[in-house]
């Protein structure tokens, strides 16, 4: 019988999981069956847009936290797939931080060329997975919406890919039950259109942060106060935005701030973060963890230590996304087909514990994004996913942070080389703060389109 992998979502993590599949199958290798169920209609996961918001058609959480207007947060060159560059998607360079649709665009374009969306059963969410210890096997119990039926299946392996940036971190603040405007978490924001002349507050100092507020500032906010909980973002804000020690508490429309300071504000903005949150999974199976670089009691960043057999994919804070998520799948598949063999509970522990000491001592970004990449490095080393140049990317990543730190809101105008192809990437023909039109065929075409300038 052929051993039975089951993977739970196919957002990147787990679309790298069904291509690492496909490419040792059309090398030969005989590869177990494998079944993707995806809750959406589509793939793509975060990057496929939905304007729903709160509960979907089906009574299931909306996954998406993704808004109109998102660009890239980071190089392109800092993600590109390793065996499938931009240069072979688009056929011609791009801008360095191309909007939501065109990587949504890049991402389907390997899964469509690997042809894995056979093995994706869509409009099916995961209600259920246990393990059984006496045959070694899991149950999976999934709900498809299509004929509203739920059902059973035995697997193997399960691979969580079911991503962690969706389930909102909501804290209260004294005043907001009687504030009389919106308060919503950055989960559910969608257009910055709608805070068009308002007084906005964000609560946060990470990316939805910067950037929620940077959305908010390029499309015709009044102001933008930010607060902080630990430390400021410390960019060169525009004269409209002030940034805050934390808000303590409301009174009507006046936020009140740690320094004793008050604004008016229309409406607030939780850039709070995300839990990681698994409803589906058995108790002893789920892991438990906070936003960072180094979750415990993942081996390799990836076995579940409590039960092998069980795979998570991108369950890190993030700097690297998918070229990190490639390098986990390919090594998730090498262990699966017995290629790698897993050494001693005591010494997965040891070494887990390592990553994890070693991460309580990083203190800059650098230290940051060169301790994930040095995680990365080691696992494509063990495995034929494609090597690329880590410290150039570690180099890139740290140009970026130095371009933020110069203009926060000209940052995305800068262009960097793909450390995959060579090419350059040449500049967007509208700068990012004039460019309102994110669209896909906006961004593609060579010149502005009319419908860039009359969007608001
Ligand atoms: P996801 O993309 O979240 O995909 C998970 C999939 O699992 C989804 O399709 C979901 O529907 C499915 N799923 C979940 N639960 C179930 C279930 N029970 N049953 C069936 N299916 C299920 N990364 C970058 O590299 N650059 C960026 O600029 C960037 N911007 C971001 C902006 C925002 C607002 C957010 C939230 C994230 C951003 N990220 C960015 C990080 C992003 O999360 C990753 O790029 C990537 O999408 C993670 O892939 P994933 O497969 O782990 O998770
Ligand atoms: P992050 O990066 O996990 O950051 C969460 C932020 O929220 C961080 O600044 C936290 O402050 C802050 N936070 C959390 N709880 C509170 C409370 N109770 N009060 C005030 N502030 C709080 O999440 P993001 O949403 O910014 O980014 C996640 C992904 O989305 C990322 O990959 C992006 O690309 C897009 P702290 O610093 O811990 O004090």
């Amino acid at each position: 019988m052929k051993k039975r992998v089951a993977i739970i979502g196919a957002g990147p993590c787990g679309l790298a999981q069904l291509r690492a599949f496909q490419s040792a199958q059309d090398q030969g290798a005989e590869c177990p069956e494998v079944v993707c169920y995806e809750k959406q209609s589509d793939w793509g996961g975060m990057w496929n847009y939905t304007w729903r918001t709160g509960l979907d058609q089906h009574g299931e959480p909306v996954h998406g936290s993704m808004y109109r207007y998102l660009w890239s947060n980071g190089p392109k060159e800092c993600l590109e797939f390793a065996d499938y560059s931009f240069d072979e998607h688009f056929g011609r360079p791009l801008g360095s931080y191309p909007p939501r649709e065109v990587l949504w665009d890049y991402i389907k374009g390997r899964v469509e060329k690997a042809g894995v969306r056979k093995f994706i059963q869509f409009n099916t969410a995961v209600r259920g997975v246990t393990y059984d210890q006496n045959s070694g096997l899991f149950s999976v119990t999934v709900h498809s919406y299509d004929n509203d039926q739920t059902s059973t299946e035995i697997f193997d392996y399960v691979v969580v890919a079911s991503g962690h940036f969706s389930t909102p971190n909501v804290p209260y603040f004294e005043g907001f039950e009687s504030f009389g405007g919106r308060v919503l978490h950055a989960h559910d924001f969608r257009d910055a259109l709608e805070f068009k002349g308002k007084d906005v507050l964000i609560v946060g100092g990470s990316y939805s942060a910067e950037d929620i507020g940077s959305q908010c500032y390029k499309y015709g906010a009044r102001s933008i106060t930010s607060c902080y909980r630990s430390a400021p973002m410390g960019y060169r804000w525009p004269d409209n935005w002030q940034e805050k020690p934390l808000l303590q508490r409301m009174t009507g429309k006046t936020a009140w701030f740690a320094d004793g300071t008050h604004h008016h504000v229309d409406a607030i903005i939780l850039c709070t973060g995300y839990k990681h949150h698994f409803p589906f999974l058995a108790e002893e199976l789920r892991l438990k963890t906070d936003n960072r670089l180094w979750p415990l009691s993942l081996y390799k960043g990836v076995f579940w230590e409590n039960n092998l057999k069980l795979i998570y994919l991108g369950m890190q804070d993030q700097w690297y996304s998918f070229n990190m998520f490639d390098a986990q799948a390919w090594y998730a598949r090498d262990v699966i087909l017995g290629r790698i063999a897993l050494p001693k509970l005591a010494q997965m522990q040891a070494e887990d514990l390592a990553w994890r000491q070693e991460e309580e001592t990083l203190e800059t970004a650098q230290q940051m994004f060169e301790f994930q990449g040095e995680y990365i490095r080691q696992l494509i080393e063990a495995t034929d996913y494609p090597t690329f140049d880590i410290s150039a990317v570690n180099q890139t990543f740290l140009d970026w942070k130095h371009d933020k730190y110069e203009d926060i809101m000209g940052y995305r105008n800068k262009c960097f080389r793909s450390l995959i192809s060579g090419t350059m990437a040449t500049p967007h023909h509208t700068p990012w703060l004039e460019a309102l039109d994110d669209s896909l065929e906006a961004y593609l075409s060579e010149t502005p389109a009319v419908t860039q300038v009359t969007a608001i």
